[in-house]
């Protein structure tokens, strides 16, 4: 059996969730690997890919075909994010951002105007999105926000800022939420529009091969036609959450083999005191606790994969799916980091590219933290935020 699959988890797969997941491994494996220790040391975003990641079916891939999308379950999703993931959690990140956070609440929250005007054009790469949440003073309490929405007439005026917002600068749409007399809602708003700009964050150590930017909106006038009517409330933007942390449960899964992949064969060449890395006990110690943690994380994604596809996933088993798989993969980076000496210090090899991806990883989408609290309120029945 290979190390990453030690309890043969891919005979647990229906034909179809082993087809996609062969297709986007061979992406990943010969379009992704190639270029993207480059892209992360230049800080780059490969753009090149994204209409080969679209006629994949890679964008809202869970969304019904009468939308242009691929109609596919939700372990097949899940399945993309982990072998995107394998490659870089840039790539992964995008199609998070355009698939859960901003195709998802056109589909879920919008008019059937606006699903039909914009998310066969997202699938097809065509369009692309990204998702305002966070503000500056605190990302983890949004409903503290500050950015608000003010009717005027037949239009809506908007002003605030958001900050870290993955794919900012490359979006042609904004899902933006804001702050109304009835409560938080959600706006698209277009690239142009005149008061919104965008400025990319650079100095990044994390996620280099991804885009990430502050968006400001100054007076920024929108139809109502740009609403989506049929949220309010932080029940809006939270159930888009619950849908990109299920595909972050999985992304992680992804690094992680790529890492113990990386760290298993380099120590099995790295002759040292006359022997192989691989040949000492402590090594072999690190290396079968990475594959066990790895197993653990596999059966528990594909169980919430399940879940989902039932209907009858529950927002906390996300946070402890979410929780465990972040903390797994970013200790086995570290720990493969480690097992490759000074090369693994360079882009040349994964391990440390992935350990400073997945800093963000853990970050966003709700912090360590913040799961932890979710899982101990569940527990304790006492809110502790
Ligand atoms: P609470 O005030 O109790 O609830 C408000 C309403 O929301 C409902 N709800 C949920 N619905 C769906 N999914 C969930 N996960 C939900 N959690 C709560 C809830 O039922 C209620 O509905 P109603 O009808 O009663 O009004 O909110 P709470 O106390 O549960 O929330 C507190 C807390 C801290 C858990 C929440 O604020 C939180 O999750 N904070 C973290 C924020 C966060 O994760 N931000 C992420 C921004 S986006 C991002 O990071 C993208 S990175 C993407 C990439 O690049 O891949
Ligand atoms: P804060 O909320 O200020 O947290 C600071 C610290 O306080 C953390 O350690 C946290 O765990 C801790 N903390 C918080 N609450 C408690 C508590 N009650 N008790 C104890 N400790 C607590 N957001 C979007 O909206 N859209 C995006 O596309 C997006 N993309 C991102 C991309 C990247 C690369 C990054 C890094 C972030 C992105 N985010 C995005 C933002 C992300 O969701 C936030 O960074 C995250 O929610 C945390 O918010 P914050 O950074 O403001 O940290």
């Amino acid at each position: 059996l290979p190390a990453y699959d030690l309890y043969d988890v891919r005979s647990m797969l229906s034909d179809e969730e082993r087809a996609v997941q062969e297709a986007v491994a061979r992406f990943t494996d010969e379009r992704v690997l190639p270029i993207i220790g480059d892209c992360f040391d230049q800080g780059r975003f490969p753009k090149e890919l994204v209409p080969e990641i679209a006629s994949l079916g890679l964008l809202g891939s869970s969304l019904p075909e009468e939308y242009g999308c691929a109609g596919l379950n939700a372990v097949s999703y899940g399945l993309i994010c982990q072998e995107l993931e394998r490659g870089d959690s840039g790539l992964r990140s995008f199609v998070s951002v355009q698939s859960s956070l901003c195709m998802y609440p056109i589909y879920a929250y919008g008019s059937e105007e606006q699903r039909r005007q914009w998310l066969p054009r997202m699938a097809a790469g065509e369009v692309i999105g990204c998702f305002g949440l966070t503000e500056p003073h605190g990302g983890s309490d949004p409903a503290n926000m500050k950015t608000h929405a003010k009717k005027d007439g037949g239009d809506w005026v908007i002003n605030g800022s958001k900050m870290w917002i993955t794919n900012g600068n490359l979006a042609d749409i904004a899902i933006v939420w804001a702050q109304t007399d009835e409560g938080i809602q959600g706006f698209i708003v277009e690239k142009g529009t005149p008061g919104f700009t965008a400025q990319e964050i650079k100095h990044k150590m994390s996620l280099r091969a991804s885009v990430t930017s502050s968006l400001f909106f100054d007076n920024v006038r929108v139809p109502d036609s740009a609403r989506l009517p049929n949220v309010k409330g932080l029940k809006g933007p939270l159930g888009c959450l619950t849908q990109a942390r299920y595909g972050i449960t999985w992304g992680p899964v992804g690094a992680a083999i790529a890492c113990l992949d990386e760290a298993l064969n380099y120590s099995k060449e790295r002759i040292l005191f006359g022997r192989p890395v691989a040949a000492t006990q402590s090594a072999q110690i690190k290396l079968a606790d990475m594959a066990r943690r790895i197993t653990l994380a596999q059966l528990l994604v594909l169980q919430l994969g399940r879940l989902k596809d039932a209907g009858t996933m529950q927002p906390q088993q996300v946070s402890l799916a979410k929780w465990n798989n972040c903390r797994m993969a970013i200790d086995i980076a570290r720990e493969c980091r480690d097992l490759l000496g000074g090369a693994g210090i360079t882009t040349e090899h994964a391990a440390i590219r992935h350990a400073l991806n997945l800093e963000s990883v853990i970050t966003y989408e709700g912090t360590e933290t913040v799961h932890q609290l979710v899982i101990g309120r569940e527990l304790t029945g006492i809110n502790a935020f």
